[in-house]
């Protein structure tokens, strides 16, 4: 079957390659999409394997049904037309023919349903996992937590990186890397060979977490938890998106999972560690302008570039904060209430889950950037006093 597959999805490619000679050098990115790809991704899991043989087993015989029905019919239409003087058989009822043709198709479909079956029980058990991370689908990015297993505590945003962003915008993707709107801050990092749980849910509206490389794609609901799993038995990274159409940015959601040995990955559980430690900012701690200002910048890269631009301008409906009354306002707590909960019914969305640290950070850096220079501060103590309000 494997060579079968092999050849059909490789002399398809052959066309493909030849339709898609003209366009620019763009290269295969291994874990992801490849050039003129035809066939599924190389699978990295068993379930994934299984699929690719359901997949073509599936393809095949339907193509062997396909075939021979037909080639009967238009024999039968051709040798037996009227201008030969055909004669139509005159006969009612074949008990022979009509348990041929209810059994045959009872033992093709029986086939065709047991493996199918079994690969479906099999990509449901979601027990006795090493490994469950909470995945939560936040328009538009990805929310990572490590809920028990090794690295049990860690929790991150994975977001696309801003420049890939704003090579999008500009239309201009001559130069565009073989990872090109795939590559993210902060990837889902897993073990090899360990099998790992994926609950997914969403904040907002529907998303779908999918890596077709492991073969697995599930809805992520909002008030709903869903799972399923995979085993991934080769070191490497691989790549995913949303596939479940939620706005405007649903295609600047990549997923990048990185999966690493048992040892590199216990590494780098102990410097997340480290860093969620040294990170932990304590929201009673005063800041001077200097050290929230980078930090601010940053925050305001990753998060709220997208829509307001980094000049600050918005487009639109996107208000600008460059000059905004509101931004440079003396009174905080309306920009601040405005962030945390959002505004115009979502299209300004709420930053609510970023840390009092970061929140105070990015506005923060909003009261002080570009023509904004206002000197404000804005500390992590207020962020904390307007939540509950
Ligand atoms: C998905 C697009 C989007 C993103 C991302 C976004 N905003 Fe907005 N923002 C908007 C829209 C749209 C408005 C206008 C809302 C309205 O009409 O009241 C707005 C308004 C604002 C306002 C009010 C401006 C005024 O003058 O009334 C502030 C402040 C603001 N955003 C800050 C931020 C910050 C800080 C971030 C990042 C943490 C961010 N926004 C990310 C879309 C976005
Ligand atoms: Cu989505």
């Amino acid at each position: 079957m494997k060579s079968i597959s092999n050849k059909l999805a490789s002399s398809l490619l052959v066309v493909g390659a030849w339709l898609g000679s003209a366009a620019h050098a763009v290269q295969d990115l291994p874990g992801g999409p490849a050039v003129n790809q035809l066939n599924l991704h190389p699978p990295v899991t068993k379930i994934a394997e299984e699929q690719h043989f359901l997949h073509w087993m599936m393809l095949v015989i339907c193509t062997v049904i396909f075939i021979g029905v037909f080639a009967v019919m238009f024999y039968s239409i051709w040798k037996h037309r009227k201008s030969r003087g055909a004669q139509a058989a005159n006969f009612h009822e074949s008990v022979t023919v009509e348990v041929v043709w209810t059994i045959v198709p009872f033992i093709i479909v029986i086939l065709m349903a047991l493996p199918a079956t079994k690969v479906l029980v099999a990509q449901k058990d979601t027990t006795n996992a090493d490994l469950t991370v909470k995945v939560t689908g936040y328009q538009w990015k990805w929310g990572y937590d490590y809920i028990s297993g090794e690295g049990e505590g860690l929790a991150y945003i994975s977001t696309l990186d801003s420049s890939h962003r704003q090579m999008s915008d500009s239309g201009n993707v001559s130069q565009a890397p073989a990872d090109y709107l795939l590559k993210v801050d902060n990837p889902l990092v897993v073990p090899v060979g360990k099998k790992v749980r994926v609950i997914t849910t969403a904040n907002d509206v529907i998303h779908a977490f999918m890596v077709p490389a492991f073969g697995i794609k599930q809805d992520a609901i909002p008030g709903f938890v869903r799972d399923t799993w995979f085993r991934a038995e080769k070191v490497g990274d691989y790549y995913g998106q949303c596939a479940e159409l939620c706005g405007k940015e649903h295609a600047y959601m990549p997923i990048h999972v990185k999966v690493v040995s048992a040892q590199d990955y216990t590494q780098w559980v102990d410097a997340e560690k480290k860093k969620a430690a040294a990170k932990q900012d304590d929201p009673n701690k005063v800041w001077t302008l200097e050290a929230l200002l980078p930090r601010g910048e940053k925050v305001y890269a990753a998060n709220c570039a997208a829509c307001h631009q980094a000049n600050g301008k918005g487009a639109g409906p996107i208000k600008p904060l460059d000059g905004s009354a509101l931004v440079k306002d003396e009174d905080h707590a309306k920009q601040i209430q405005i962030v945390l909960k959002g505004a115009a019914n979502g299209a300004m969305p709420a930053w609510a889950q970023l840390s009092d640290t970061d929140l105070a950070a990015v506005v923060t850096y909003t009261k002080n950037a570009w023509s904004n220079k206002t000197g404000q501060l804005v500390q992590p103590a207020e962020i904390v006093a307007q939540r509950g309000k």
